[in-house]
């Protein structure tokens, strides 16, 4: 097996989430620390990698560089996933990446700009409560779906660990960590509790961000 490249700084939500299914799967990798504080994104290497200039990007072997995070998890999961993981079958496939697609859309992407950046890279003296308790309330909704899904099954997409884990748990690290409101919903506590003891979340994404907070 080819060893896989990743390019993006740890820091990132979307690697996080990438190298945690690597970290799931057992693939070896290399990673480079690009993004952010190391910078290397704009290059015009890496651009005709990623006309976008974001990262994750991957590359396994000879193929061609894959962006967009969950076209990414997608690929690995069609290639090295196992069954429970990814079911071959294309119905029950599809019923794990509905909630795969919910989770990047509606607790993911509804997280990280909104709610994320907001509190920790916005200065405190520029920071809106406002627009911080409505990104909230917002995600509320989502995480009531999942507090109820969660309610009668082990994980997002029933009772094995699956792709959708992945897009879902991957910010409950910072959505748990941040000073922020949360309802109590003991079903959801429950299901983070269980991903802090996996080791592969606690590598890749139980990561101090302190590198990231604006303070002034
Ligand atoms: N839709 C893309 C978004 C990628 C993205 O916005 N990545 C951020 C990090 S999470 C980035 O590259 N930021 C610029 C930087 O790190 O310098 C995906 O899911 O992969």
């Amino acid at each position: 097996m080819a060893m896989l490249e990743v390019w993006g700084r740890r820091t990132s939500s979307n690697v996080q989430a990438l190298m945690w299914c690597i970290g799931e799967l057992g693939l070896p990798y290399n990673r480079h620390d690009i993004g952010h504080r190391y910078g290397g994104n704009e290059t015009p290497e890496f651009l005709s990698m990623n006309p976008n200039g974001t990262v994750p990007v991957l590359q396994d072997g000879d193929s061609g560089p894959l962006w967009e995070t969950g076209a990414i998890l997608r690929y690995l999961a069609d290639r090295y996933g196992k069954d429970e993981f990814w079911p071959k079958d294309y119905q029950r496939r599809a019923s794990v990446d509905k909630w795969a697609e919910w989770s990047k859309l509606n607790i993911a992407m509804a997280f990280t700009s909104p709610i994320f950046w907001r509190v920790v890279r916005t200065a405190p003296s520029k920071q809106d409560q406002g627009a911080i308790d409505s990104a909230i309330a917002h995600l509320d909704r989502f995480l009531d779906i999942a507090e109820t899904q969660l309610s009668t099954q082990l994980f997002i997409a029933g009772d094995t660990f699956t792709l959708a884990d992945i897009q879902f748990g991957h910010i409950l690290f910072r959505y748990f960590d941040i000073p922020i409101t949360r309802k109590e919903r003991p079903n959801l506590r429950r299901y983070y509790d269980a991903l802090t003891n996996r080791n592969a979340y606690r590598e890749h994404v139980m990561i101090e961000y302190e590198e990231l907070r604006v303070s002034h």
